[in-house]
């Protein structure tokens, strides 16, 4: 079964998905051990691995270190062409809709396709949605392109649905990473009322209370990086938000 699949039967079991993001550019690989045992331990039922701007190779490196301590699926979720490695399970391949840089809606994925030619990683097309966190984030930054407003909550919804007809397979509710404000609940609500593919919210989640929220509001998927980076602690803070119930991570 692919990773895709699963986070469909997820979402038909209503099952809620939590992803540990790992910054193979903020992150040590000797402590990569101790780290992965800790999400193994927690209620975290994906990896992914990805940062706006990582060093050549790093992700690679990272991703096998990584394997040798999880069964987890291992999800890239790349800012660029370098970070694909065929040693993770799937790939995001992200198109940022929200923005109007061609660069990011197209162009990096004609260029990864040379790459992703012969490796064997699942590609899930999704529909990249920058939404305003209260501060410029890396990004907006690094994409040149500006987030969309909070009030415009309508606006939010119809890019998501057009990103689910043009055939997308996720959407992904970004606030960007470390971001002040998380995505809204009222905006994760509507995107959810509007279109019917798997939803991955993230950026700048810190706490069970913001989990639960965005859980309510109709994310399938909570994605969390800082908050782990910042504090391991909160890998046993995040266990009492629900049951574990991991899902087969087994690969067809
Ligand atoms: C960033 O959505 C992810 O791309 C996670 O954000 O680092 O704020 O948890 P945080």
């Amino acid at each position: 079964m692919t990773i895709y699949s699963h986070i469909q039967n997820a979402v038909n079991t209503k099952r809620k998905l939590l992803a540990v993001l790992i910054d193979p550019d903020k992150f040590q690989l000797e402590n990569t051990k101790q780290f992965i045992l800790k999400v193994n331990a927690s209620i975290a039922t994906h990896i992914f691995v990805g940062g706006s701007t990582v060093q050549q190779n790093a992700t690679h490196a990272l991703v096998i270190e990584i394997k040798k301590y999880t069964q987890l699926p291992i999800v890239l979720f790349p800012g660029d062409v370098t970070q694909i490695t065929g040693r993770a399970d799937a790939l995001l391949f992200l198109s940022l809709i929200s923005g109007r840089n061609p660069d990011y809606l197209i162009d990096k994925h004609v260029k990864a396709v040379q790459t992703l030619k012969g490796l064997n990683l699942e590609v899930i097309p999704t529909g990249y949605i920058l939404i305003d966190g209260g501060q410029i984030t890396a990004v907006e930054r690094v994409t040149k392109t500006k987030p969309m407003v909070v009030s415009g909550l309508q606006d939010i919804a119809n890019t998501a649905k057009a990103g689910q007809l043009l055939g997308m397979k996720l959407i992904y509710l970004e606030a960007g990473s470390g971001a002040k404000q998380a995505v809204s609940f009222e905006t994760i609500k509507q995107v959810k009322q509007d279109v019917n593919i798997p939803l991955i919210v993230g950026g700048g989640i810190k706490s069970k209370i913001q989990i639960n929220e965005a859980f309510t509001a109709g994310a399938d998927m909570v994605v969390i990086g800082t908050a782990f980076e910042k504090d391991e602690t909160f890998f046993e803070a995040i266990n009492e938000v629900g049951e574990r119930k991991k899902i087969n991570t087994s690969i067809a």
